[in-house]
């Protein structure tokens, strides 16, 4: 019990409930005349082979009750003769009902194309590792998201930034001739949670990944995602064609650039007719970029849409972008920037969006770009791997951050915008001549460790993200039961527990980390463990005490009207209260307010005392997930469980690190002594300075 399996384990069912599945499913009537239908096939009869001790007869027609009936009115007679309600299922959607089909009791998964069915397969799959009933199913679904991407930031020499589970599982080396079935146990875990895109290489691109020798590799890579309906991007870096194409400017609106990049995506296309499109950093964090030649995001982003468009290929251009001068506030860079070019945008571009605007922080206010360009598809870019959030060794369930983040209101269009119709494109479909794209992203937490995320409950971001991609209205809560009891058990004992420690443990990570709308004290390079201290060097963004502005007063960063005014950012509604320090969720009060260290928080402690609280109940939540997890090992296999026991450990101890070190560094500042009852931190202020950690994993490079 490795984990590899990750949420795809078909461990037998309990005899009682196994009678009544074998009862509805004796017999699989699926087609076999494409990839996608063997895969699909192929699936139900090893899932249901394992779940119920046995594969249903294979069958061409229903001739007994307990039918399963997979396929599309093209691919089965069958299905096409039932006249089933496909319309509104679009390409990807499907449909399982139990109807009556020749007489006889049958499940029907219907879908338009052959990747539709094979998602119904893999959810009627799901309905028995997750125990529902399916004698009575009457349910539809299509993808409320277009495009639902993970982006690995792997580098050719298979480095994976911001990666805590081992090398890229990217075998460069070995490809295109070595295809390693993890790539087919890949694309497998991608489809049944309806992924369908994969951006091969990091956002710090290496124009290499365009020449031929790795285009096929690509290729061949591609060729394995297909039956699973994922088709393969590439991050592009901008200035490639000085770097492969020997051209003296990348300038986009030079005709040489424009004709390389048209060459360029012919030559891919002719290799991997559904190639994705490109995926961009540009100008930002020293990548080059159009504004390098005087042009603008826009010019470029239009310039790669056009050598992509006469194949049906899209770009998704980042917005994470911040000036080389020292901006009076980063958090404003991106919308500065951006907004001026609402709808200059070619209609086969996506301006790709982080959740918040610094940078996947333990927990940010939504980005003030969702809303404010109604005229361009906006992607949503979320980190699953968690550079900030413990890398693999702390257990932190990012559904809630990612729901709360969803269900913000951007007030765009009055009460009721929230971030997740902006995303899936619903809010703004009005808007003249608006692309019908929409998209969301995911930095990948996987590697080529045997579990692949590094730990058991990070495969639980992997599969969170997937499911809110398809869905960006779905409950985190549900996804956490239904990842629990698909990858461990079913068990109520088990599940309620292991569900509640999950939903807590984002806010406990906060927390411990950056209570209150702090942010970005980890660290320098690495990110890992407290450094509140950090200061100097290259840019004062890069540091930590540009972000908290702790004084002897106070803290905070004063983003109010008449601080950096990033408040104005935000649709009105929505700027007065983050910009009134008694309105302002108190989660953000140091995000947008500079605060006494004895001014009044809602709970009636002074703000230290507060921060001090804080610190501390976050290091008490992860003691008690432990506390959970220690109890529950009888119904877990003993490797799984010491692992996440041993990860634990870990978590508390670098908790208290995190609030110890926090609290001393604060406390020269605020000159308060710690409230009653409140440990001192282990160490002193200079021990934990003196700390250094300079191969931690998953740095840049
Ligand atoms: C930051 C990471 C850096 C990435 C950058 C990005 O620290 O490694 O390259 O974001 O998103 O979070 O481009």
């Amino acid at each position: 019990e490795d984990g590899h399996d990750l949420w795809l384990r078909h461990a037998p069912v309990e005899s009682g409930a196994a009678g009544d599945y074998r009862a509805r499913l004796v017999q699989l009537v699926a087609p076999e005349a494409t990839a996608t239908q063997r895969v699909a096939r192929d699936e139900l009869l090893r899932g249901l082979g394992g779940l119920l001790g046995a594969s249903p007869a294979v069958s061409n027609a229903p001739d007994r009750d307990g039918a399963l009936i997979l396929g599309t009115p093209a691919s089965s007679p069958r299905i096409a003769k039932l006249g089933l309600d496909l319309d509104g299922l679009g390409a990807e959607g499907y449909l399982i009902r139990s109807l009556s089909v020749d007489g006889h009791t049958a499940t029907v998964v219907a879908a338009n194309s052959d990747v539709g069915a094979l998602y119904g397969a893999f959810h009627l799959l799901r309905l028995l590792q997750t125990r529902q009933p399916i004698d009575a199913l009457d349910l539809r679904t299509s993808p409320k998201v277009a495009l639902r991407v993970l982006n690995h930031w792997d580098n050719l020499d298979r480095h994976v930034e911001r990666g805590y589970a081992g090398q890229s599982i990217w075998d460069w080396h070995r490809l295109p001739d070595w295809l390693d079935p993890r790539y087919t146990d890949y694309a497998r875990a991608n489809a049944s949670i309806g992924i369908n895109g994969t951006v091969l290489n990091n956002v710090n691109a290496n124009a290499q990944i365009l020449t031929p020798a790795y285009l096929e590799k690509v290729e061949a890579l591609a060729g394995v995602m297909r039956p699973y309906g994922i088709r393969v991007y590439l991050s592009a870096r901008f200035s490639a064609p000085m770097e492969i194409g020997g051209l003296k400017t990348a300038d986009p609106k030079d005709a040489a650039v424009q004709r390389w990049w048209r060459a360029k995506a012919d030559e891919i296309y002719a290799k991997i007719p559904d190639f994705g499109g490109f995926l961009v950093k540009a100008n930002s964090e020293g990548q080059p970029g159009p504004q390098d030649f005087g042009r603008s995001h826009a010019d470029g982003a239009n310039m790669l849409a056009d050598a992509v468009a006469p194949h049906g290929g899209i770009v998704m251009w980042r917005a994470f972008v911040y000036s080389d001068e020292e901006p009076d506030d980063r958090a404003k860079q991106a919308y500065t920037e951006f907004v001026p070019h609402d709808g200059e945008f070619r209609d086969n571009v996506l301006v790709q969006v982080k959740n918040g605007a610094i940078d996947f922080q333990p927990r940010e206010p939504f980005h003030p770009l969702f809303g404010a360009m109604p005229k361009t598809p906006l992607m949503m870019e979320f980190q699953i791997t968690k550079e900030y959030l413990g890398f693999a060794t702390h257990l932190v369930y990012l559904g809630p951050m990612w729901e709360e983040v969803l269900r913000a209101d951007t007030y765009a269009k009055g009460e009721g915008s929230t971030v997740a119709k902006v995303v899936d494109g619903s809010l703004e479909a009005d808007e003249p001549g608006r692309s019908r794209l929409s998209g969301m992203a995911g930095v990948a937490n996987i590697g080529s460790d045997r579990d692949w995320s590094g730990s058991h409950f990070d495969q639980a971001n992997w599969y969170a993200y997937g499911r809110l991609a398809w869905d960006p209205y779905l409950d985190a809560r549900d996804i956490a039961a239904e990842w629990v009891r698909m990858t461990f058990s079913n068990d109520p004992a088990f599940v309620d527990p292991v569900v509640g420690m999950m939903m807590a443990s984002h806010q406990a990570a906060v927390d411990y980390m950056t209570p209150l709308g702090l942010h970005h004290l980890m660290g320098r390079g690495h990110h890992y463990g407290p450094a509140p201290w950090v200061e100097g060097g290259p840019r004062a963004d890069w540091t930590s005490v540009y972000f908290h502005r702790a004084t002897k007063e106070g803290i905070g960063f004063d983003r109010t009207k008449t601080g950096s005014d990033a408040v104005s950012q935000y649709a009105p509604p929505v700027a007065e209260v983050f910009n009134d320090p008694a309105r302002v969720p108190e989660d953000f009060l140091l995000w947008f307010h500079h605060r006494g260290w004895t001014d009044r928080v809602s709970s009636g402690r002074t703000l230290w005392d507060e921060l001090v609280h804080r610190y501390s109940r976050g290091v008490a939540e992860v003691q008690e997930m432990r506390a959970t997890w220690d109890g529950l090992a009888d119904h877990v296999d003993p490797e799984r469980h010491h692992q996440v026991a041993r990860f634990l450990a870990i978590q508390q101890k670098e908790a208290q690190w995190w609030r110890d070190a926090s609290i001393a560094y604060f406390q020269t500042f605020s000159g308060l002594p710690l409230p009653e009852g409140e440990a001192a931190p282990l160490h002193s202020l200079d021990y934990y300075k003196s700390l250094e950690f300079p191969n931690a994993p998953g740095d840049g490079r």
